[in-house]
């Protein structure tokens, strides 16, 4: 794959994708996002890739959408161009991603590792909704997911206020899962790609399928859902093999089908 502001490295099980504007903090204009979208269509489709790190430098995650990019557009651009639109499919991304952050994780930056189901930080981390400062507000999911994940006054305070936290407060908070020193926070995440790849695939992308089904349904339908999903289960070679494995007490050999 050949990108000019991401680079993609696949190492065995997983894929690393790392934003490559150095000189503006990662900034994500459209031209990255547009490469970052190409890039996990393409590893989703890649039977090889079971799970993918999102990652920035230690300066920067992202610091949000370009705002100079922005700065000039009408509202009916900004519909138009429906740049936006492609947030969507990273949402969509049917196996597990994991946040790499080190310093400012910001605006889109921030609701971008949110959207992640992993987040790794560095202690140097900084994080938060800053675009009040500039006139607008979050529009990437940052007033839901930032609700949903750390309530209703931590969320306010944020984006009402720009206030940026560091990583300790972000931990505090349940925002993220692990905070380490800036020279392990890519090893970390690497860790846990690993341990993710060494799981049978269909299981993991229907369970993640399944949590992420809790934040849009009610209790009733998304108990079903899981339930259908566990079932579905049932028909893959990897849960006969799972569940032989442990009757023979033997490592199972996964064949992702
Ligand atoms: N956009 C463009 N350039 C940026 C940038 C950004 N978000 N952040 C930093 N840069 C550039 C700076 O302009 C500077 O470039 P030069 O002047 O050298 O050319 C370079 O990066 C280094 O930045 P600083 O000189 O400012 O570095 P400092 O260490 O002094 O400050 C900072 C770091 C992160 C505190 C500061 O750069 C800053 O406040 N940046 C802006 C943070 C911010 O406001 N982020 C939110 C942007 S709005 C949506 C999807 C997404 C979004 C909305 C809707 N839909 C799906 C509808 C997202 C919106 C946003 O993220």
């Amino acid at each position: 794959m050949n990108f000019k502001n991401i680079l993609v490295t696949k190492e065995t099980g997983y894929a690393v994708i790392q934003f490559n504007r150095p000189d503006v903090l990662n900034a994500i204009n459209i031209k990255l996002m547009q490469e970052l979208v190409e890039a996990l269509e393409a590893l989703d489709k890649d039977n090889d890739v079971r799970c993918v790190i999102i990652t920035g430098n230690e300066k920067a995650f992202a610091a949000g959408a370009d705002i100079k990019e922005m700065a000039g557009a009408s509202a009916m651009e900004m519909l138009i161009r429906d740049q936006f639109a492609r947030w969507d499919k990273i949402r969509k991304f049917k196996k597990p991603l994991i946040a790499a952050v080190s310093g400012f994780a910001l605006g889109g930056g921030c609701e971008l590792m949110m959207t992640c189901d992993i987040v790794i930080a560095s202690e140097t981390a900084n994080i938060g909704q800053p675009e009040v400062n500039i006139g607008v507000m979050p529009g990437a999911g940052g007033t839901q997911r930032l609700t949903r994940a750390v309530g209703k006054v931590k969320t306010m305070e944020l984006v009402l206020t720009g206030k940026i936290i560091g990583a300790q407060e972000a931990l505090r908070w349940g925002l993220i899962n692990k905070v380490v020193p800036v020279e392990y926070y890519l090893e970390e995440a690497k860790d846990i790609a690993k341990e993710i790849a060494s799981k049978p695939p269909l299981a993991v992308r229907l369970a993640k399928e399944a949590v992420l089904k809790s934040f849009d349904t009610t209790i009733e339908s998304g108990l079903e859902f899981e339930r259908k999903n566990f079932y579905l289960l049932f028909a893959s070679e990897d849960q006969k093999e799972g569940m032989s494995a442990f009757t023979e007490k033997r490592k199972p050999a996964w064949k992702g089908r």
